[in-house]
């Protein structure tokens, strides 16, 4: 085992159950996404679209290190962030397809899932656009006196647009309980890191602001979820607003329109060989946690899980066309 591994694993007091539960929504977040692609190049889906495969020790990581009553705001690269939250498959995939029984009903699409009673507020495109929404998240909670936090959560790209600097600064000086978590798979679109950013550790961007910034490895689910719990410690016990940079990868595209033709196949390969998935299915194997038959079972449920979220968003009904200007500030009516 490598030490990076056994390091993670020393701070756990988790039952079998809960370490399941990671491998579970970690393969669920991937099977649910690699048929997204597949009902996406059928056509099923449209719009833009973009994919969580390679970021899954990520997101279930921190998503498992909050509390259920916790706000979250995200990126359009979301449906595992949704899942992982315990958002209904079937309402994602629905949401995905513009049916009417989607989480928005049909009318956001890929980049806008959002549960008001998960605590889920989006599901945002503008690159950054949501983090000053979480700052008045964070304002909310502290002028009423909760003790709730908001994960935010953006790629690393957006660490160089200004809103990230705006907030930051704003959630450092009025001590706002929020956990700024960057995914970084090194790529803004076709764009590596080290050609839109000047600062080469973007978790020392937290230092113009007199914040913690701490970096952790993003493929291994346990990392993340200890280095989260303890940044939500911070934000919610001590007002202390923490930036965690999370190193990961997509193996996919940017979006489903994009080959991905600016990476070497040794990069992605090289990354894929640290899968998050299966490096801790074989760690929970090593240490007699996990069965390869309790796999397969788990495998199993999850297929039928998204095969069910497949078949609900097939028959589901689009919106209807005199429902066009509902939910819309403007209307052609005068
Ligand atoms: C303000 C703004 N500028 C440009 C775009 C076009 N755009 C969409 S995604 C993207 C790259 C963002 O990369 P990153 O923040 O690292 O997130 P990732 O897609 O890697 O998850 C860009 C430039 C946009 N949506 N919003």
């Amino acid at each position: 085992m490598q030490a990076a591994e056994e390091a993670t694993w020393k701070g756990a007091g988790e039952s079998r159950e809960q370490l399941h539960h990671y491998l579970f929504q970690m393969v669920l977040i991937r099977e649910f996404e690699e048929k997204v692609a597949e009902q996406y190049t059928r056509a099923k889906i449209g719009g833009y679209c973009h994919l969580n495969i390679g970021e899954e020790a990520t997101i279930v990581g921190a998503f498992s290190a909050i509390r259920p009553d916790d706000y979250i705001f995200t990126s359009y690269r979301e449906h595992g962030h949704a899942l992982a939250r315990g958002v209904d498959p079937k309402a994602i995939m629905a949401e995905l397809y513009g049916k009417v029984t989607g989480t928005s009903k049909g009318r956001g699409g890929s980049m806008h899932l959002f549960d008001r009673a998960a605590r889920f507020l989006g599901g945002y495109g503008i690159v950054g656009g949501h983090l000053p929404l979480a700052v008045g998240a964070g304002l909310a909670i502290d002028y009423q006196g909760g003790d709730e936090i908001v994960l935010c959560i953006f790629g690393e790209g957006a660490t160089n647009i200004g809103a990230f600097h705006e907030s930051l600064n704003l959630a450092k000086l009025w001590r706002l309980p929020i956990v700024w978590l960057c995914v970084n798979n090194h790529y803004a679109m076709g764009s590596p890191e080290h050609k839109d950013s000047a600062a080469e550790f973007l978790y020392r961007k937290a230092l113009a602001y007199d914040m913690v910034g701490e970096r952790v490895n993003g493929m291994d689910v346990l990392a993340v979820r200890y280095a989260t719990l303890e940044a939500a410690r911070r934000a919610r016990e001590e007002r202390e607003p923490v930036l965690l940079e999370c190193d990961t990868y997509r193996y996919k595209g940017h979006s489903m329109a994009d080959p991905g033709r600016y990476r070497s196949e040794e990069e992605v390969r090289a990354w894929m060989a640290r899968d998050p998935i299966a490096s801790f299915k074989r760690l929970l194997l090593e240490r007699g946690l996990l069965t390869e038959e309790e796999y397969q079972q788990m495998l199993a449920d999850v297929q039928r899980i998204v095969q069910e979220a497949v078949d609900f968003a097939e028959a589901s009904s689009f919106p209807a066309v005199e429902t066009l200007y509902d939910y819309v500030y403007a209307s052609p009516e005068p």
